[in-house]
């Protein structure tokens, strides 16, 4: 350099191998943390990083997961974000390693990671979300309302932009995870391998003979035969009206098929809202066992 010339510092620029190493950190987390609940975090990561997506509506283009306004209240405290801030603190640990990545990039690869860690399918991803302040949380009542059916469930996803097909598609997340009394009161797993991502759901929704718990929490379904499953009214919308139904059909008997539209379905979602560049490049993470 000549002489005079001010020497700038070099802002950080994060690559693909510098998010590797993030998912990697929450992949080895989700391993020695396997005290929570059925075994895993990973349920209750890919339900943070859908309801920090689920918040989009496209005719304002407002919510979305560019911004993770759910840090703050009155977002963190509506009824539908009950129980997430056990995803938000395990994710906490990860954010002091890495602070260049934004909470809003840090929540969805959470999600993406424990997809993939699940054994889902490959999840595609794209860095580039801007943390907002609190002025950008959402108006309750934009996630939906587990007691409704499939007029409710369409409105809510049609606000974002799915269609009948996606919609089912992303439903297919119920294989994970299970309702917890102290979050939505419904209580109990939809399939028998809840820390595993299959086509499982939408099996037993055919599969199954469903009738109403007989219990004093809100109306959820039970399966007839072990009483040990269960479905929500929203679920069960997905075998009751006949558009949905079909799909429901489709992806029970293919997991393949399943699989590859739930890949591109959650990658749209984990998407609504963010303004990626022209430069923003694609990552596909390395599970951890690769
Ligand atoms: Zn869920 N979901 N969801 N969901 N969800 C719960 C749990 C989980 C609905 C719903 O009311 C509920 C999608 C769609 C819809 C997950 C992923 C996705 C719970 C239980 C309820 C009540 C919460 C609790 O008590 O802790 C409704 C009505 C939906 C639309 C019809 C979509 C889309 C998802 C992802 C793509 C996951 C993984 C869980 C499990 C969380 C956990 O902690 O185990």
């Amino acid at each position: 350099t000549q002489t005079g010339d001010a020497v700038e510092p070099k802002a950080f620029k994060p690559e693909f191998k510098d998010y590797q190493a993030v998912y990697n950190e929450i992949a080895k987390l989700l391993q020695e943390h396997d005290e929570y609940d059925d075994g895993s975090y990973g349920p209750v990561l890919v339900r943070l990083a859908w309801h920090a997506s689920g918040t989009y509506d496209k005719e304002t283009g407002t919510g979305g997961s560019n911004g993770a306004t759910m840090r703050f209240a009155p977002e963190s405290q509506h009824g539908a974000n009950a129980g997430l801030i056990n995803a938000r603190n395990f994710l906490e640990p990860v954010k002091a390693k890495f602070p260049w990545i934004s909470y809003s990039d840090l929540w969805i690869l959470g999600g993406v990671c424990s997809i993939q860690e699940m054994m889902g399918p490959k999840i595609p991803y794209r860095p580039g979300r801007l943390d907002r302040d609190m002025t950008s949380c959402t108006p309750d009542g934009r996630l939906p309302d587990a007691s409704q059916g499939a007029r409710h469930v369409r409105d809510i996803f049609y606000r974002m932009g799915f269609n009948d097909q996606e919609i089912v598609a992303l439903a297919g997340a119920h294989a994970l995870g299970r309702c917890h009394t102290q979050n939505s009161g419904f209580d109990g797993p939809w399939t028998f391998s809840p820390t595993v991502l299959t086509n499982d759901y939408y099996k037993l929704l055919l599969g199954s003979k469903w009738q109403w718990r007989k219990w004093d929490g809100p109306k959820q379904y039970e399966d007839k035969e072990t009483k040990s499953l269960m479905m929500l009214p929203a679920d069960i919308a997905f075998i009751e009206d006949k558009e949905f139904k079909k799909t429901v059909e489709k992806y029970a008997a293919d997991n393949d098929l399943f699989f590859k539209d739930f890949s591109a379905v959650i990658v749209k979602l984990f998407e609504l809202g963010v303004p990626f560049t022209d430069k923003t490049e694609t990552y596909v993470f390395k599970n951890l066992d690769e």
